[in-house]
């Protein structure tokens, strides 16, 4: 198989959950002669949704890189998840394609899929081309999906090219709006309207096009083609196609419309991480970017690379431009779903896979040439929920975390942190189902179990006044004893810590102020009131005594740690907490319920926008309060809405709820005590 550029089409597949990407991959497959047996999501033989868990859930948790023939050319295109929570798959295959074919369901209309495939295909700067399936349905209504998305995203740019024929169970077909002659009569009004804008929209583009058109010219049907792919490329048209895959309607036409109107590899004009525009070029120097890893079971780790300009050969070296050092590829492989095809040679638009590579990772730019220039990493969005893990069986810790790490290097918004304030090991997520997918896939590859809790939350302690401490430390126990005192201040210090020495008079020899520091710090990374890290305060030594014998290094550290415990009782220590900014959208129908939850949660509503038709609140809330939120959001809004959060800053926590948490951990104090 021999590819060439200018006849490739690149595109990622996305939308909302359940609006049929999976149904429409599987019939293209089969379309394009590449199975001859129609997959089926719901019969667990779809070629996109190969996993056990996928066939288990009916529905999408991988990405699924895919090819066929069409035509002259080839399709490279990606069956993304529309569950939000796997949204790491859907940012690395909208950073591999040229395009995006975004699916809504005919009844639902825009869903919270849809606009965030619009999103995406804005910030990746690629086309876009609607599919309006599953118009076979009760109560399915193409025009009124088709008006909404006008109304969304503007009237002159969502323009159908096909409309269906009949609706609901007597949907029987989908005309041309561009070609159709003899249109049924309810539809010739609709189609004259449409085709003129068509019409006026291809002659737009090109000054010439338009004189002539204007003049009453004839446009030929190439510059009409011409003209539309010129407006998708500038996003001044966003094609509508109308159909139903379930009832094979409308699909060819999506397909001939993608291979004649959207761009080609070529086209796509990028900028390198330095600032290099980067213009494919079918000969010269060659560079891919790695936008994924898998795991594969038998061939073990393999990367995922889209070319962006020249072509890669077989068994040839590269070199990895972002730490310069030289990598080999080994057989090329174009990929359908779990089938792997080797290939001799990939050009640009190919997306392909190659094992065993030894210096790269996913991210990295290979070359065949240093004249080439690293690309951007991957933009993805912090994780939304938290686990602390712990091993079901003592010992497999180890297993656990090596285990962990892998699943983490395949998938960017999973990540495994050890957080040394709370000596807990969080999983983070994008969810619920994420994360037990993560846990499932960790038994498979490690043969391990783990238990998730509720991670602790990292309080912080701190003083709100001034206070003195001292402490004499002395013991005789035979012959040598012990013997140090220290005297010292701590004030408030917004800076974070500081430590001074104001002992005048050697009443505490320099040799050992080191050993006293040592000891505020130790006794700071358990405060008095929750035994959480102190922070935020200047520490100031200024008296003591010492023993010329009996004095110590250790003798001062206590002496310290205690002087510090009494500082802290007397100078209004408080408990903090961290809070955290999020950015909540949703369908305007749930704002007062939102709110609501906000207000219980102690939070603080910063701001309300609308943003594409979703209302946009921004709040301050307690880290503590959102734990559950993602799961919380599911529920309260069907699935329709999202949220991102990060860290903010810490806060004081309300005394009511800070004397609850304190008297908890001085009673778990007391009982690990009792043992
Ligand atoms: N009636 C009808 N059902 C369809 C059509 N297309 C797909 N379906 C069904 O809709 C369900 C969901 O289809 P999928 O292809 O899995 O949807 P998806 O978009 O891949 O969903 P996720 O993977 O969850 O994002 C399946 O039961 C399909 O058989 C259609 O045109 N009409
Ligand atoms: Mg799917």
């Amino acid at each position: 198989m021999k590819f060439s550029a200018p006849v490739i089409r690149n595109f990622v597949i996305a939308g909302h959950s359940g609006t049929g990407k999976t149904s429409l991959c599987d019939l293209m497959l089969y379309k394009a002669k590449v199975v001859d047996r129609l997959g089926s999501v719901d019969n667990k033989t779809s070629v996109s949704d190969f996993s056990p868990d996928e066939q288990e859930k009916h529905s999408s948790i991988y990405a699924s890189y895919l090819n066929c023939p069409w035509r002259e050319g080839h399709f490279f295109f990606t069956d993304t998840p529309g569950y939000g929570e796997f949204v790491g798959e859907v940012i690395s295959a909208f950073r591999a394609s040229g395009c995006a074919l975004v699916l809504i369901d005919g009844v639902n209309g825009i869903e919270f899929g849809t606009s965030r495939a619009w999103k995406f295909a804005q910030e990746f700067k690629i086309p876009r081309v609607f599919f309006v399936n599953r118009l076979d349905r009760e109560q399915a209504d193409f025009f009124r999906v088709l008006e909404q998305l006008q109304e969304a995203y503007g009237k002159t740019v969502c323009v159908p090219l096909t409309l269906p024929v009949g609706k609901e169970d007597s949907l029987s077909g989908v005309i041309s709006v561009l070609t159709e002659q003899n249109p049924p009569d309810d539809l010739k009004d609709i189609v004259m309207k449409y085709r003129t804008m068509l019409l006026d929209t291809a002659a737009e583009s090109d000054e010439k096009l338009m004189e002539r058109y204007l003049d009453g010219e004839q446009l030929s049907e190439e510059e009409i083609t011409k003209g539309l792919h010129d407006a998708i490329r500038s996003g001044a048209l966003v094609p509508v196609f109308a159909g139903s895959v379930a009832k094979d309607i409308g699909v060819l036409e999506v397909m001939n419309g993608v291979y004649n109107i959207c761009p080609n590899p070529l086209e796509r004009i990028r900028t390198a991480a330095d600032g290099t525009v980067v213009r494919p070029a079918v000969d010269g120097d060659a560079a891919a970017f790695v936008f994924k890893s898998v795991t594969d079971p038998f061939i073990g780790q393999m990367a995922y690379f889209r070319v962006l300009t020249g072509s890669f050969k077989s068994n040839s070296d590269v070199i990895n431009l972002n730490n310069g050092t030289k990598e080999h590829f080994g057989q090329l492989m174009i990929i359908n779903g779990k089938t792997q095809t080797p290939i001799d040679e990939v050009v640009p638009g190919c997306i392909c896979a190659v094992a065993k590579l030894r210096v790269t990772k996913t991210e990295d730019t290979v070359a065949t040439s240093t004249n080439c220039s690293a690309m951007n990493p991957m933009d993805f969005p912090n994780p939304l929920i938290s686990y602390a893990i712990s091993a079901v069986k003592n010992g497999e810790e180890d297993k656990i975390m090596t285990g962990f790490h892998k699943l983490c290097e395949n998938d960017p918004t999973l990540r495994i942190e050890r957080n040394t304030e709370t000596h807990e090991t969080l999983l983070k997520g994008m969810g619920e189902q994420h994360i037990a997918n993560a846990v499932k896939r960790l038994k498979e590859i490690a043969k391990v179990d783990v238990n998730l809790n509720s991670p602790k939350i990292p309080y912080r302690e701190t003083i709100t006044g001034h206070g003195e401490g001292h402490y004499r430390h002395k013991k005789q126990s035979g012959g040598h004893g012990q013997f140090a005192e220290v005297f010292l201040r701590i004030e408030p210090c917004e800076t974070g810590y500081e430590f001074a020495n104001a002992v005048v008079g050697g009443a505490i020899p320099k040799n050992f102020i080191p050993a006293v520091e040592k000891g505020v710090q130790e006794a700071m990374e358990r405060g008095p009131l929750a035994g959480c890290l102190v922070e935020k305060m200047k520490v100031t030594v200024y008296d003591g005594k010492y023993h010329d014998v009996d004095s110590s290094e250790m003798a001062f550290k206590i002496a310290a740690r205690m002087a510090f415990r009494d500082a802290m009782a007397k100078a209004k220590p408080v408990l903090m907490e961290p809070i955290i900014t999020a950015r909540i959208m949703f369908p305007d129908v749930f704002t007062g319920d939102i709110s609501g939850v906000i207000n219980h949660k102690r939070g603080r509503i910063l701001g309300m926008d609308m943003d594409e038709g979703l209302q946009v609140i921004t709040a301050e809330v307690p880290m503590a309060e959102m734990l559950k939120f993602a799961t919380e959001l599911r529920s309260l809004t069907q699935g329709r809405g999202s949220f991102d959060m990060e860290f903010a800053r810490y806060e004081v926590v309300n005394p009511a709820v800070a004397n609850e948490i304190i008297a908890k951990f001085q009673a778990q104090n007391k009982a690990d005590e009792d043992l």
